[in-house]
């Protein structure tokens, strides 16, 4: 267990950035306002037994509407930056053709806003809202999804690159590919080992392709992808243990880490899945463009893989256990130790580029006291630990740049609906009424400097 004491900001370097961060399907609604085309987590969401209680993105937390009172509660908060994300969707109803003028004015509006105040923005190009009529046309196995997102880089560029200098091009493609095209837990729901292979290449180079146009189009931007990284971890030390380890970690991180940041897949996972694929749909120069110099690593945290060998062959092999640490409402494990053992693994094997912390958060069954309050303990407790735990990696070498807090506000828990609330401001989805929560109130009072204890 790691030691217990006092931080505070002053423990991170100066020009260290504090954010919050929220993606677009999760807190917009407005989903058939602004000229905006159906994206396929509208369908997914409309498809019965896809998500908890049938509950979609339609009305969402009304951010579309609400984006002044919003972007006055960061202010509030005292953030440094807000990572939001571009809802592909808004910008080109279906995914190609000229820009949907009314969409970009949307983000246009927003940025401005956040510049007023202060507030700098990060806009995600991806966060997993796919235009319909693209998936229609094969979706992301499908290679000309990735031009189809080069050009849709190119216009938000265009359009928000004289004020938006932060740019992260996909958010977490392992789940775009892995359960979007492999389990079929989120959007489109598909169940096809070798599309999501496909997809996942196709994904990362689509991002290749976006720094490409973003570079040229915004000389003085800082570019991005953000990565799920895990920690993994064996159950115990037993036969095969080992091997199950190797295999997790190469599919959840090396899959994606070697080709962004080495222009080479890992070898041993190709033999890992050539049951499934022989990866046909790599061509000649695809890695070099996958390759791309970037300004930073995005790194998004929430717990470790705990993993032994298992007896069905239907899971690769491998099962999934905890080591009985306290859980958050997600039933996943809170440990600290992971982001720290995750921070300093990526800056051990991948070098010295800069890393940002694009989430970091958990869901608890908050509830709102008679006086309006919302005290959520566990969320102060989850934030602190594994703040500390950054700072351990700052020390330890770790060139890491900026942390953002999942999320601003509770909103909609993809494949979760509504019932998982991960804010650090509570939402009403009734009224639609916004409260900060202790832990709003806490994340507030470290930004301003006070000490925490954790
Ligand atoms: C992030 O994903 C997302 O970027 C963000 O939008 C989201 O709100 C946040 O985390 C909290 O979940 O049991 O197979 O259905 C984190 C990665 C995505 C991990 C969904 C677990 C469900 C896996 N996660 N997921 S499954």
């Amino acid at each position: 267990d790691h030691d217990h004491g006092a931080l505070s900001r002053g423990d991170f370097p100066p020009e260290f950035t504090w954010g919050v961060a929220t993606s677009s399907y999760q807190i917009e609604g407005a989903t058939s306002e602004g000229g905006r085309g159906p994206s396929i987590w509208d369908t997914f969401s409309a498809t019965p037994g896809r998500v908890v209680d049938g509950d979609n993105g339609d009305v969402a937390v009304e951010h579309y509407r609400r984006y002044q009172q919003d972007a006055d509660l960061m202010a509030g908060l005292g953030v440094d930056a807000y990572r939001f994300s571009v809802a592909w969707p808004r910008i080109q109803p279906t995914g190609s053709g000229p820009v949907n003028q009314a969409g970009v004015d949307f983000y246009s509006r927003l940025v401005d806003a956040l510049l007023e105040r202060g507030i700098t923005p990060w806009a995600t190009l991806y966060h997993w809202d796919l235009p319909q009529p693209l998936e229609d046309l094969g979706g992301w196995p499908s290679r000309d999804t990735a031009y189809r997102f080069a050009e849709y880089a190119a216009h938000v560029a265009d359009a928000l690159g004289d004020r938006v200098k932060h740019f992260i091009t996909l958010n977490e493609p392992w789940c775009s590919a892995f359960l979007g095209y492999g389990s079929g837990r989120h959007a489109p729901g598909r169940s096809d080992g070798a599309a999501a292979l496909a997809a996942a290449h196709h994904l990362m180079l689509g991002h290749g392709l976006a720094v490409q146009a973003l570079r040229e189009r915004v000389p003085d931007a800082q570019v991005g992808i953000t990565l799920n990284l895990y920690p993994v971890t064996g159950a115990h030390d037993g036969h095969g243990v080992d091997d199950a380890v190797r295999r997790i970690d190469g599919l959840s991180n090396r899959w994606f880490l070697d080709p962004v940041l080495r222009g080479a897949y890992p070898k041993d996972v190709v033999e890992d899945v050539a049951h499934i694929s022989d990866l046909a749909f790599v061509a000649d120069a695809d890695l070099e463009t996958i390759n791309a110099p970037l300004d930073f690593l995005g790194v998004n945290y929430y717990t470790r893989h705990v993993v032994a060998p298992g007896a069905f062959p239907g899971t690769g092999l491998v099962e999934f256990t905890d080591r009985g640490l306290p859980t958050t409402a997600m039933g996943w494990e809170v440990d600290a130790d992971g982001l720290f053992d995750i921070l300093t693994r990526v800056t051990r094997d991948y070098g010295d580029l800069p890393l940002v912390m694009t989430e970091n958060g958990a869901a608890f069954d908050d509830e709102v006291g008679a006086d309006g309050t919302v005290h959520d303990p566990r969320r102060i407790d989850f934030l602190a630990g594994h703040l500390a735990a950054a700072a351990r990696a700052v020390r330890a070498g770790v060139p890491l740049r900026g942390y953002f807090a999942w999320s601003l506000m509770d909103n909609f828990e993809w494949a979760e609906g509504y019932a998982k609330r991960f804010g650090i401001v509570h939402v009403d989805f009734d009224t639609q009424e916004r409260t900060v929560k202790d832990s709003g109130r806490w994340y507030a009072a470290f930004l301003a400097g006070d000490r925490t204890q954790y």
